[in-house]
């Protein structure tokens, strides 16, 4: 490779005059030709390569790749406009060769000073620099621009294949490729076999990862290898011993690709075999049945594996060199096999959250080097990370703190200003804000500075500019906060009801669902995604029983179906809290329980957070009249209805089982398709006193609307204290919730079956939206991950707390709840339950003597003094995401917290914290700066995991749990790709905690007016 700059100060065709003079014409050989302007132009360069000509790809500060290989015949295809319009000032780069003056003198035209680089490659195929990757401290393969991780991340105990594990590699600051180890299926999904990660090494001296694994019910070992050579790594698979004959034809090394990245782009075959990534999968299917003596899976894997009747795809190409995503300067990768043929499979043949499969087979006979596969990704040299400017995409109130977070690669040498721009009348942008951006820290692979634009206070429309980056355009408003949490109450939430049907306009998101719940689970042991049933019996009911009344209220957990009995007690207690703090009679939508319909964009007079409480009391009160108590909630009985992805109203019958009816007969209300949901009627202390809390608060905010229900609310949760006090919920045996593993038992079930063994791995502790754990927010129940230093435990203290407080005030007062509120109190204003309910306390002062109030300014006096040196952990002021799914939920805790001890102290606690945390959520966060409110914001996240999904699709008002780390440094969260459930499964929790903190948000501002 050469590189011949030029640098001129005329136009780009001046310039390419005089290499193409200098150079002796066009060769034949150019693969590419960059041009980036040298200065003068951080107003003009800003570039969406989406709306830009497609052969040209912005990629770092002032550089352009215009892509065109062969075809690219002459000066005249360099794309017009490469830089983007940007106003009424237009970069062209085609023509105008003279004097500067020209330029200048011509609107549509501005001058710029452009260097050319010619890269001049003799040889075909793809190049690079001939890189040489090395083992880092974190011990992956890197080089700049390109990384390796092998298994810094294992198969989920629980989940078992996540899609961020084995071998893994980041190419131009996306994780295009992951799971790259030995399969025995070409296309293998959530729950299929893993091999099992014995050790795994990183050789410094030789620049080599390894990975020893094993399929131990095959007696198959290997070793996992990928070692750097010049331009890419040379992945190996080396067995101990020659393949056991059973697993020919089926054992392959696997290496699963981005789809959201490489749908649509080409890739070539051999060098002369073209295609295209297809956008729908549409191969051939084969059957392939288990292997004879394949590890038993769990009944319910067996199941479902039946029911889909064995299938797997044919590979859409196969031959010794693939080249991926020829098109695509970022993602372009050639992988050669030194053995058997390489094959393109595509995962969506059998689920939508397939990805493409590149796989090769272990021939028979081999030992070392059975596979041989040369990676060589095209990097492009010496390429850095664009800036990303972390700020809220609905924008900032005039008279607080307005902070962008600018996340840098390291390697980046960017101005030490930012600036604003106000976005004028006519289209033009005119500079509002200059000022310097704080020195960089670093933080896992990037480095972070703050650009603090606070004195900008006059209301108007605004974009931040750095470097060659400029965001989407956002409000300085008094009213920025004001439309952030009604799509999450109204849509989201909404869309979530259970047991009616939800219309909007012309659109039925879903028909009256789960009308048969549902048939009392029968003792089976783990089921999937972390459900268990402890109890054989429960009252007059036995497991199988339908269990009648069960068919109201409640919202579907996350992406999938499930009442989540924590999440419905969450949404109940924060939805309550809203409509009382902020009076929140917000209307517009109309929900008639008898007939089972809900009309979005319909006022129908009564608040809609009164009607959510309601819709979730019917479902407790159920429990409480039917079963006796809480339970751990319904829950599918088998994984066909598990994965379901559309209308929930179509995944049951409707009709209530009646085992005396033939499997497909129907009569009346009932069926024979044992296809009811199972409700898990586990008990434990936790949901019990959490249930009690729910339904006080429902009282509270029911009287007025509906008196009957509030009473009924009030009765049952007055006995059911009495009856906790008397005779106390019991944990059950064998796991804390609903017989849940308790964390650091072997891990069973699941991933067991999987593997045919007892992986002594961690326990089945479940991090997703369908755990039953309690959580540090008691207002998200789904994303339970730890954030570093925010302490866990301590959840024992206080479990009546928030029933105690609840009845407090829904008795206005009364006994006992009052002395037992006094009793508790001292022990939930510690600095370590501040963090968790202890905040909550500010709501019982009213009820406590006048020296509870001293004693809480002291205990928030000493919260406060250690809060910051913790927030200050990352460069964003608020937990950080560092467990299984991203940590959003935390962060709204934070939120609600804050306003909270804000409003009783506000001398103590700047309102700034709870702003912070609302504006995290908007955009101000790692990776990019979209809002984690699909639909909220200039730029939000549109493609979540709800059970749309399958429409590439979103719910709007969804809160998605956001980045989490990819181990070990890799902070992540695709913002166009919706399958990934640790990084965009919505829950119902997070949305109620979201009308809270949005709020609480609006109200700040408001109260300072
Ligand atoms: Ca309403
Ligand atoms: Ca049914
Ligand atoms: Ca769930």
């Amino acid at each position: 490779m050469r590189h011949l700059i030029a640098d001129f100060d005329a136009g780009p065709k001046s310039a390419w005059e005089k290499f193409d003079s200098n150079e002796s014409g066009w060769n034949p050989n150019l693969r590419e030709l960059r041009l980036w302007p040298t200065s003068g132009l951080a107003t003009t360069s800003r570039v969406d390569a989406r709306t830009m000509d497609l052969r040209c790809r912005r990629l770092q500060s002032h550089q352009l790749r215009l892509l065109g290989g062969s075809s690219f015949s002459s000066p005249s295809e360099i794309p017009a406009t490469p830089w983007g319009a940007n106003s009424a000032q237009t970069v062209c780069m085609s023509y105008h060769v003279g004097a500067k003056e020209q330029y200048q003198s011509q609107s549509m035209f501005r001058r710029i000073r452009v260097c050319l680089l010619l890269a001049l490659i003799s040889a075909p195929g793809l190049s690079g620099a001939d890189f040489a990757m090395k083992v880092t401290d974190k011990n992956y393969l890197d080089t700049q621009g390109f990384s390796v991780f092998l298994y810094d991340s294992t198969y989920h105990p629980v989940f078992v294949d996540q899609k961020n594990t084995a071998m893994e590699m980041i190419l131009h600051g996306q994780r295009i490729a992951t799971n790259g180890d030995v399969r025995l299926m070409p296309t293998p999904e959530q729950w299929d076999l893993v091999a099992t990660l014995k050790s795994r090494h990183a050789d410094k001296a030789n620049s080599r990862l390894t990975a020893d694994l094993a399929f131990p019910t095959f007696d198959f070992n290997y070793t996992l290898e990928v070692a750097a050579e010049p331009g890419g790594v040379r992945v190996s698979i080396n067995l101990d011993k020659p393949l056991p004959q059973k697993l020919a034809g089926r054992a392959g090394f696997n290496l699963e690709f981005l789809p959201s990245i490489y749908m649509g782009k080409t890739y070539l075959v051999d060098g002369t075999r073209a295609g295209i990534f297809p956008r729908t999968p549409n191969d051939p299917m084969v059957t392939v049945l288990p292997l004879a003596g394949e590890p038993k899976k769990a009944y319910y894997l067996e199941d479902w594996d039946k029911a889909k009747g064995y299938t797997q795809p044919l590979p859409f190409t196969r031959g010794k060199s693939i080249t991926l995503g020829l098109d695509d300067a970022l993602a372009r990768v050639n992988v050669k096999s030194d053995t058997a043929d390489l094959m393109l499979f595509d995962g969506r043949n059998r689920a939508q959250n397939g990805w493409f499969v590149l796989r090769s087979l272990i021939p028979s006979g081999k030992t070392t080097g059975a596979i041989v596969w040369h990676i060589r990704p095209d990097v492009i040299p010496n390429w850095t990370r664009p800036p990303m400017i972390a700020h809220s995409q609905v924008g900032y109130a005039p008279g607080f703190s307005k902070v962008a977070v600018l996340e840098l690669d390291p390697k980046y040498n960017g101005p030490k200003t930012a600036k604003v721009l106000r976005l004028m009348e006519d289209g033009s942008y005119k500079p509002a804000f200059e000022g310097p951006i704080t020195p960089s820290t670093s933080w896992l692979r990037y480095v972070y500075s703050k650009f603090d634009f606070t004195p900008l206070k006059d209301p108007g429309l605004y974009v931040i500019e750095y470097a060659d980056q400029r965001t989407a355009p956002f409000p300085i408003s008094n009213d920025a906060y004001a439309n952030v949490w009604q799509d999450s109450l109204d849509h989201h939430l909404a869309e979530q009801m259970d047991h009616v049907s939800v219309r909007e306009g012309y659109r039925v998101w879903h028909g009256a669902s789960h009308l048969d719940d549902g048939r009392m689970a029968p003792v089976v042991g783990e089921q999937f995604d972390g459900w268990n049933q402890a109890t054989a019996t429960d009252g007059k009911y036995k497991g199988g029983d339908h269990i009648p009344g069960m068919n109201v209220g409640g919202w579907y957990d996350a992406g999938d179906f499930d009442l989540e009995e924590p999440a419905q007690l969450s949404v109940i207690q924060s939805l309550a809290l809203a409509y009382r703090e902020f009076h929140l009679d917000y209307d517009e939508l109309t929900v008639d329980e008898v007939a089972r319909e809900v009309q979005m964009h319909r006022p129908d007079g009564v608040p809609d957070t009164v009607q959510q409480v309601k819709h979730g009391a019917l479902l407790i009160l159920a429990q409480f009249h039917n079963i006796g108590h809480a339970i751990r909630g319904t829950h599918e009985p088998d994984l066909r209805q598990y994965t379901h992805l559309g209308d929930g109203a179509s995944k049951t019958d409707g009709r209530i089982y009646d085992p005396k009816l033939g499997p497909n007969e129907a009569k009346g209300d009932y069926s024979g398709k044992p296809d009811d949901r199972w409700i898990f009627t586990t008990n434990n202390p936790y949901l019990q006193w959490n249930a009690i809390a729910a339904l006080a608060a429902a009282a509270d905010t029911l009287k007025g609307w509906d008196d009957a229900l509030a009473k009924n609310c009030l009765e049952t949760a007055i006995k059911a204290w009495k009856d906790a006090k008397a005779h106390p919920t019991q944990y059950p045996a064998g796991g804390g919730l609903g017989g849940e593993a308790p964390a650091g038992a072997p891990g069973g079930g699941v991933l067991a079956a999987s593997q045919g063994v007892l992986s002594g791995a961690q326990g089945g502790r479940n991090p997703g939206g369908s755990s039953g754990a309690p959580t540090s927010s008691g207002t998200t129940s789904a994303q339970t991950a730890a954030p570093a230093g925010f302490g866990r435990g301590g959840f024992g203290v206080g479990l009546d707390w928030a029933a105690t407080l609840e009845l407090t005030i829904a008795t206005n007062g009364a006994e006992p709840y009052k002395s037992r509120l006094k009793e508790l109190f001292p022990q939930m204003i510690t600095p370590q339950q501040m963090d968790l309910h202890g905040w909550t306390a500010v709501r019982a002062l009213p009820y406590l003597d006048a020296s509870a109030k001293d004693q809480m300014r002291e205990a928030v006096k000493t919260y406060m003094a250690a809060l910051d040196n913790r927030l200050d952990a990352t460069p964003f002021g608020v937990p950080p995401s560092l467990g299984t799914w991203g940590g959003s939920g935390a962060v709204l805790d934070m939120a609600i917290r804050m306003y909270f001890l804000h409003k009783a102290f506000p001398d103590l606690v700047s309102p700034e914290y709870t702003l912070r945390a609302v504006n995290y959520i908007l955009g101000m966060h790692p990776v990019s700066s979209t809002s984690y409110v699909a639909g909220v914001g200039t730029v939000s996240k549109t493609k979540t995991y709800s059970n749309n999904r399958a429409d590439n699709a979103y719910i709007p008002g969804a809160v998605i749990p956001g980045y989490i780390i990819i181990k070990p440094d890799f902070p992540e969260c695709i913002d166009d790709f919706g399958f990934l459930w640790f990084e965009d499964e919505a829950v119902v929790a997070g949305s109620a905690s979201w009308v809270v903190a949005g709020n609480a948000a609006d109200a700040i501002i408001k109260e300072s007016k």
